[in-house]
């Protein structure tokens, strides 16, 4: 089985992304833990040491922008979580991730670009307002804001999903990792939302894979 070291933490959903791609790729990982925010007993905010790491000339020389994930496979390195997920689906595709069809491999960077776009910036607010920030500091309506600039991108998602099981066409690949990962964190915000059919049918089918089940599942890498 091929190996690759990865820093990054399980709450952080950019290094769901690319464990739960690791897992479909078929390739172990030697995880360190690493974080300028977050840390074993908690995060900065409510006054925990974090992981560290991301801070020294070591990592800033691999990822000059100090953030997590990064991996590093043989002598490559690499940081942006969907571009290691694309680096995973060439490297071992055609496979779980990728068909080895050009058009499906545009149409899943497509969906995951989309995730960074649209999902992530609110789904951040959300996480800072809801878990993360201590009580006397959240805002009530910077996290109500936030879940109404979702309700637009999640109804694009829900009409795609009305129409084809996986974001990239018949089946699973590397372009429903992103949004996936994202909508479980949302799901479990538990906020109230319109009824998204398609959107809970394929998170059923996201659920059965392994790689999702292991690092992307656990309330715990979301509410905490
Ligand atoms: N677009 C980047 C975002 C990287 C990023 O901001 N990662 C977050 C975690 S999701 C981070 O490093 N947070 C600060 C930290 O943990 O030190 C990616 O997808 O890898």
């Amino acid at each position: 089985m091929p190996r690759i070291r990865m820093w990054g933490r399980p709450n952080s959903l950019c290094t769901q992304r690319a464990l739960w791609g690791c897992a479909e790729a078929g390739v172990e990982v030697e995880l360190t833990l690493a974080s300028a925010t977050n840390g074993p007993q908690g995060n900065i905010y409510n006054g925990f040491k974090p992981y560290g790491i991301v801070d020294s000339a070591e990592y800033r020389a691999m990822n000059p922008n100090g953030t997590v994930p990064t991996i590093q496979d043989g002598d490559f390195v690499l940081w942006e979580s969907n571009a290691i997920l694309a680096y995973l689906a060439q490297k071992y595709a055609p496979g779980p991730l990728h068909d080895g069809q050009l058009q499906t491999f545009v149409r899943a960077c497509q969906w995951m670009n989309w995730t960074n776009e649209y999902l992530e910036p609110h789904l951040h607010t959300l996480v800072m307002e809801l878990v993360r920030l201590p009580p006397a500091q959240r805002s009530a309506e910077r996290a109500e804001k936030a879940r109404q600039g979702l309700l637009k991108p999640l109804a694009i998602l829900e009409a795609h999903l009305a129409k084809l099981p996986f974001v990239a066409g018949e089946a699973f690949s590397l372009g429903d990792i992103p949004p996936g990962a994202a909508i479980q964190r949302w799901l479990l915000f538990d906020l109230e939302r319109p009824a998204m059919p398609a959107i809970e049918g394929w998170m059923r089918r996201l659920a059965a894979r392994q790689g999702f089940h292991r690092h992307v599942a656990p309330a715990a890498f979301h509410l905490a």
